[in-house]
């Protein structure tokens, strides 16, 4: 006795595809989730999906026993030039594990404290930046965000120096990553044939891929030819690391990956973060104000250190409650590595895979309560009562974000040093609308912002 899985509308070769948006595909995903239920299946052109958002259905396919992280359809793509990085390979690929074991101890809290100070120094060249716009100017969130969480990862893995705050416009790398992460999704959205005559967009895709490993390419050759010069980043861990199980060290190959991966995770969902954060701070000045005090008891007027960062509970817990609300990185695949079934009576044979809308299950009211699109920070003020099973912004178990900490760590100093300096004022009446890519921003937010009394 087998349930099967409602299915969305199909349209003949088109699939399901005339349902969504393609410029906001998560948002749609997540529209039909509200209409079909917590787990309901989507005809693309070539394959069909499962997408689930129930708590109690995702509790069961983040069991590690049974289920283990697919590179799905969009992953695969982003392989082009992610290669057989931690974020692009899957769990039985032997680079997965070595490089997973190679660069924890480079992402454990332990670690953060080797990154603070140059968190710090590109934090500052944010606040310096804010300090001196006139009065009235409006700042573009998204963009410095992105600048800041660019610089961020730059300066921590590689010694490099992005100068985002130096600059109009963005580093061609990253242009040419933007470029080819754009590409790599809309590759997904066509059918064949269509795809196929996409020959500018492929000459392009290629052009952007062979620049990336070129600027990163060097980047190694050159710390090669240099030796160390006790740079303390993740370049020189992964250049010096062994692998405990194997007692091999990454390929030069791979090594070029993981940075590329690294840039475009460390850029990407923590700075859509930041942004999202800052749009509910400008709707909830109470929650403002309650933060800042903390920051004023924790920190008072200077630069906080690597532990008053950890002492920053209330400032963490905002992020927390935006991470529910537009977890940055909205998707992840499993796939069963048996046959087994799951809750509701639906038999699941070994391969088939399902993709976690998280967005939809951090809005599960039978977890998180009926006031589930209100942003309150004190859901996360215990942490023995958040629902962790349906709270998964960092992804699942050996396969979730290596980069939480760190993420968290910069996020925490970068907030805490923004409402210390600043108070928000709302620049026009803005009404969320979320732009996607590989990951989610608020789209066109901007904002006003005023230093306080005695600051900077
Ligand atoms: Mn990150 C995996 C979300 C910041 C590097 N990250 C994941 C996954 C999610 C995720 C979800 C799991 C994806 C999947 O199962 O397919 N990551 C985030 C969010 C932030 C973030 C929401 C910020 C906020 N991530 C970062 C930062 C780095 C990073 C910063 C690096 C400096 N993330 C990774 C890597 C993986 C990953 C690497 C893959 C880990 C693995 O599978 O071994």
């Amino acid at each position: 006795q087998t349930t099967s899985y409602p299915l969305a509308r199909t349209y003949g070769p088109l699939g399901s595809m005339p349902l969504i948006d393609r410029e906001k595909p998560v948002q749609s995903f997540i529209k039909l989730a509200q209409e079909l239920g917590p787990i309901y299946q989507f005809q693309f052109p070539g394959h069909k999906s499962t997408f689930v958002s129930g708590a109690e259905l995702t509790k069961a396919i983040c069991n590690e026993k049974q289920f283990d992280k697919k590179v799905g359809p969009a992953l695969q793509k982003v392989r082009a030039f992610g290669g057989d990085g931690l974020f692009t390979s899957e769990t039985t690929e032997v680079n997965w594990k070595k490089a997973h074991n190679i660069l924890l101890p480079s992402f454990s809290q332990q670690a953060m404290k080797g990154y603070h100070a140059k968190m710090v120094d590109i934090a500052s060249q944010l606040i310096q930046k804010w300090a001196r716009l006139n009065p009235g100017e409006a700042v573009d969130i998204p963009e410095d965000m992105t600048r800041l969480t660019l610089d961020t990862i730059g300066l921590c893995g590689f010694n490099f120096r992005f100068n985002s705050f130096y600059r109009e416009d963005s580093h061609p790398f990253v242009d040419s990553m933007v470029r080819a992460l754009d590409e790599a999704m809309n590759q997904n959205q066509r059918l064949g044939i269509q795809d196929k005559l996409m020959i500018k967009n492929k000459r392009q895709f290629k052009e952007d891929i062979e620049y990336m490993f070129s600027i990163v390419d060097n980047l190694i050759a050159e710390r090669k030819e240099n030796g160390d010069q006790g740079e303390d980043d993740l370049l020189s861990h992964m250049l010096k690391g062994v692998d405990p199980e194997t007692g091999e060290a990454l390929s030069d190959e791979n090594i070029r990956f993981q940075i590329i991966t690294f840039l475009i995770a460390g850029h990407e969902t923590t700075s859509g973060l930041l942004s999202f954060t800052l749009y509910y701070l400008m709707k909830h000045p109470e929650v403002l104000k309650k933060a800042q005090k903390e920051v004023e008891s924790v920190v008072g007027d200077g630069i906080p250190d690597y532990k008053q960062v950890k002492q920053l509970k209330y400032v963490r817990m905002i992020l927390n409650e935006s991470l529910r609300l537009w977890p940055t990185a909205p998707a992840f695949t499993l796939y069963a590595k048996e046959d087994t079934s799951l809750p509701g009576g639906y038999s699941v044979a070994a391969g088939d895979e399902f993709t976690i809308l998280s967005p939809q299950l951090h809005r599960d009211a039978s977890v998180w309560g009926d006031d589930v699109e209100s942003f309150i920070p004190e859901r996360f003020e215990n942490p023995s009562e958040v629902p962790h099973h349906a709270f998964k912004p960092f992804g699942n178990g050996q396969r979730a974000c290596i980069g939480q900490q760190f993420a968290m760590h910069e996020a925490v100093l970068v907030l805490g040093m923004v409402i210390q300096h600043f108070d928000f004022i709302e620049d026009t009446d803005y009404k969320l609308s979320i732009k996607e890519a590989l990951t989610l921003k608020p789209d066109g937010l901007t904002m006003q912002v005023k230093p306080r009394k005695g600051a900077v």
